[in-house]
């Protein structure tokens, strides 16, 4: 059972810009007093947390984080640009370690807290800070230093953003596996989960905004569940914190019209809370590969008329499951957009002023 997410990455502070040696100079005439300016401030890495995020998985496919450098100092007294600071979108709830000391650094608990993860490199100096009355022509000037480096352990303590819901054997297991790189237990008699399990669900995305959610796969529900029978209903206090349910019924059973296991299982989980059963759902109906096209078509319409949405997939063979990614992030996703919106959002950060103090 998965319910950390975590990932090693190395972060990189900015180098600070060289101060230089210069002179003033006028056609025609010797060197006048020195002039060379001083370098910026290296870049800092920065973490803010969101609730935006909800995965590491943002930061699975670049291995190193690094801020930008000083430019070094100009004649006429210019001093260099300060390196822009990296700000990294973290999922609040992170904890960042050093990975070389295991040393707590910090955490991010909320919306817009920042944690400052590696220092900028101090900026260089130029000649004229060198200058005395018996020293009109310096030479001397400071380098800037180097930023600091750290290799860090991020770990984010997983909750899920849907819960599958189901009775007994619907392949609620077999669809996590599938979708997720967790490995539940899978066989063909009810009642082989018995805890929940969770597992990351990615979507390709470009190497920085990794897409990803997390679903939920919980024991198998049964009428009568909120009286204790089969497994009882505490294990769905793991989907209290989802944004959408995923009410996941076997097409192909005989005994059971899809429209009369949908009922069931809302019922269930209406007297477990009714804030659950309110929740955004979906329902998946699966193992269509066992039943007649037109007879699937008649079983989606029957739902979509009574006002549900409805997907179709077989856990088995793969059908459907990319369409279902996609939806389940999409609907994730406007869900935590509308959380947020009770929540503070993430502070735009004016980069000027802060890379405008130097750390020296
Ligand atoms: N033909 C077919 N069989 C499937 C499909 N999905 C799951 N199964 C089978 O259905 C059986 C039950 O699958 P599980 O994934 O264990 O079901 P579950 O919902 O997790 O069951 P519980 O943990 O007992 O609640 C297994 O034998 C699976 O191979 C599908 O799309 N098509
Ligand atoms: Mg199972």
């Amino acid at each position: 059972m998965k319910f950390l997410d975590s990932i090693e990455i190395k972060v990189k502070a900015g180098r600070g810009g060289d101060g230089v040696v210069s002179f003033m100079r006028s056609k025609g005439k010797p060197k006048l007093g020195p002039d060379g300016g001083d370098g910026g401030t290296g870049g800092s890495v920065l973490m803010v947390g969101t609730h935006r995020l909800n995965t590491l998985s943002s930061l699975r496919y670049r291995a190193i984080y690094s801020a930008e450098d000083g430019v070094r100092g100009g004649s006429k007294r210019c001093r260099g640009k300060c390196g822009e600071d990296l700000i990294l979108p973290m999922p609040v709830g992170t904890v960042v370690y050093d990975d070389a000391t295991g040393e707590k650094i910090g955490e991010l608990l909320a919306e817009g807290e920042e944690l400052l993860v590696a220092i900028g490199g101090r900026h260089g100096l130029g000649n004229v800070h060198w200058v005395r009355s018996t020293h009109q022509a310096p030479e001397e000037f400071r380098p800037g230093a180097p930023g600091e480096e750290r290799d860090l352990k991020l770990e984010l303590k997983l909750l899920a953003d849907v819960g599958l819901a189901g009775f007994p054997n619907a392949g609620k297991s077999t669809l996590l596996s599938r979708v997720s790189a967790a490995r539940p237990k899978i066989a063909d008699y009810p009642f082989t989960t018995l805890v929940p399990n969770l597992g990351v669900v990615e979507l390709a995305g470009d190497d920085y905004v990794q897409r990803a959610f997390v679903m939920a796969d919980v024991p198998g529900l049964i009428e009568g569940a909120s009286e204790g029978r089969g497994l009882g209903l505490q294990f769905l206090k793991h989907l209290e914190r989802t944004s959408v349910i995923t009410y996941l019924i076997d097409v192909s059973n005989p005994e059971q019209q899809p429209a009369e296991a949908l009922r069931i299982l809302m019922d269930e989980l209406a007297n477990f809370s009714p804030e659950l059963a309110g929740k955004r759902s979906l329902v998946v109906l699966n193992k269509i590969e066992l039943v007649e096209p037109a007879d699937l078509e008649l079983q989606a319409q029957l739902l979509t008329s009574a006002g549900h949405e409805v997907l179709t997939i077989s856990a088995v063979t793969g059908q459907g499951l990319n369409n279902l990614k996609q939806r389940l992030y999409t609907l994730v996703s406007e869900e935590k957009h509308n959380q947020s919106l009770l929540v503070d959002p993430v502070p735009v950060v004016d980069m000027d002023e802060r890379t405008n103090s130097p750390h020296a």
